[in-house]
């Protein structure tokens, strides 16, 4: 990618633009909640669409100007529509923290109950954590994993609801490798008089194609980030029924953002109709499969994946059993020198702070994108296993960082103006 115009009046941020295409195309991208976006999804934000006011919603705007943009949200919001099989869209929010802020705002008054994942069992900030808003203003309640098997207990969820009767149940998570029963999430919700609220930032690339469950069917409101599975620009959207579209769209705004980034909306409806191509579910299909892959190359290594494997596109890994003197954060810096991306991650159980952790985060998004397979993931199993086995060891690092390198020469990203593989 070329920036020839910033190059001429920024030759700093110039650098640091071509810098950073290069790390990406020179590395192993394996953090789970990120991709590489089209070339088309790109260009669109890079825009004359960033430069315009348009408070309101297509239609009735409180800016003169809107004919142009308010076009380009109508197929933003009707693709959106298309994808999931929902009743009414909202493309406006400016992330999935937002998106999910203004559900709360739609459904909830200050104070009330909600009952969220466990942000240490793989749940998200945004779902009741105290250092959030979500569990300032109103009173968080938590469920999480089984110790045992790493995986929902949807009887304990039940049981915690009726014992807290939450206002909003929320469901969906940042680090969880299975199928979430969005069915028995509704059956609990309903069952004590709760709204649901489903967060599939992560998955939304699976659901839009059918290789995960879709939660449209069961939940008040689905909220999500496009820029993970699903591949769009950095951003949020909100689904929900018609019944409460005005709710929602409120809470939207006025309630939680002003202006919308016309330029970003107008992108995400590029990537809505590329996940509506039949290549999508190809995509997410080698997703999953890369997933899988990588985690048979690490359980034939004596690591230890939660909950023994994954359904969809991210691997937890508890380095406890394994390398019980690694901690994540130490795992996760001897990969990044040796060329591979990833997140130290909290794991059911954890014995170490947050900032320090026992467990690696792994997703397969931005490297099934590049066009790897089944034969990079077991090489870059391999990798993790020797880098993990003497972590500090520099001459490993650096000959595992070569051979990363080399790797990566042969699926280019980005090249010249572009994408040949995205
Ligand atoms: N930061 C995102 C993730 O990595 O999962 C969630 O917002």
């Amino acid at each position: 990618m070329k920036h020839d115009s910033v190059r001429a009046v920024d030759p700093a941020i110039a650098d640091l633009l071509d810098q950073e295409t290069h790390r990406q195309a020179s590395q192993l991208e394996m953090i789970a909640s990120e991709n590489f976006a089209s070339p088309a999804v790109i260009d669109t934000m890079a825009s004359t669409f960033t430069n315009k006011y348009a408070e309101g919603l297509p239609g009735k705007r409180y800016y003169g100007g809107c004919e142009i943009v308010d076009q380009a949200e109508e197929l933003a919001r009707d693709r959106a529509k298309e994808l999931y099989g929902a009743e009414h869209a909202n493309v406006q929010p400016h992330s999935g923290a937002q998106a999910n802020q203004a559900v709360f705002l739609a459904f909830l008054e200050p104070g009330d109950r909600i009952l969220g994942m466990d942000l240490s069992h793989g749940g998200h900030l945004t779902h009741g954590s105290r250092v959030n808003s979500s569990g300032t203003y109103f009173e968080p309640h938590f469920y999480g994993v089984r110790e045992s098997d790493g995986r929902i207990d949807y009887d304990a969820v039940r049981a915690k609801a009726l014992e807290v009767r939450p206002k909003m149940v929320i469901a969906g998570a940042s680090a969880y490798p299975r199928i979430i029963d969005f069915a028995a999430f509704r059956e609990i919700a309903d069952e004590v008089g709760a709204r649901l609220l489903v967060d599939m930032a992560h998955i939304s690339g699976l659901v839009a194609t059918g290789v995960h469950p879709s939660p449209v069917p069961y939940a008040d409101a689905v909220t999500t980030t496009t820029h993970k599975t699903l591949r769009g620009p950095r951003g949020g959207l909100i689904l929900c029924r018609e019944e409460d579209a005005k709710a929602i769209d409120k809470g939207v705004f006025p309630g939680t953002q002003g202006g919308p980034l016309m330029h970003v909306i107008a992108s995400k409806a590029v990537a809505f109709l590329e996940a509506l191509q039949p290549g999508f579910r190809a995509y997410q299909e080698r997703v999953v499969e890369n997933a899988k892959e990588l985690g048979n190359a690490l359980l034939a290594r004596d690591f230890h994946l939660v909950s023994g494997g994954t359904d969809n596109h991210l691997l937890l890994v508890d380095l406890r059993p394994s390398h019980p003197d690694v901690s994540g954060k130490d795992a996760e810096h001897a990969l990044e020198v040796a060329g591979i991306t990833m997140n130290k991650n909290t794991v059911p159980g954890e014995t170490r702070s947050p900032f320090v952790t026992s467990g690696l985060r792994i997703g397969t998004p931005a490297l099934t994108t590049r066009g790897m397979g089944p034969e990079e993931m077991h090489r870059i199993g391999e990798w993790i296993a020797r880098v993990l086995s003497a972590p500090t060891d520099e001459q490993i690092l650096q000959r595992t960082r070569a051979e990363v390198e080399e790797l990566c020469g042969h699926f280019p990203l980005y090249a010249g103006d572009v994408a040949t593989t995205v």
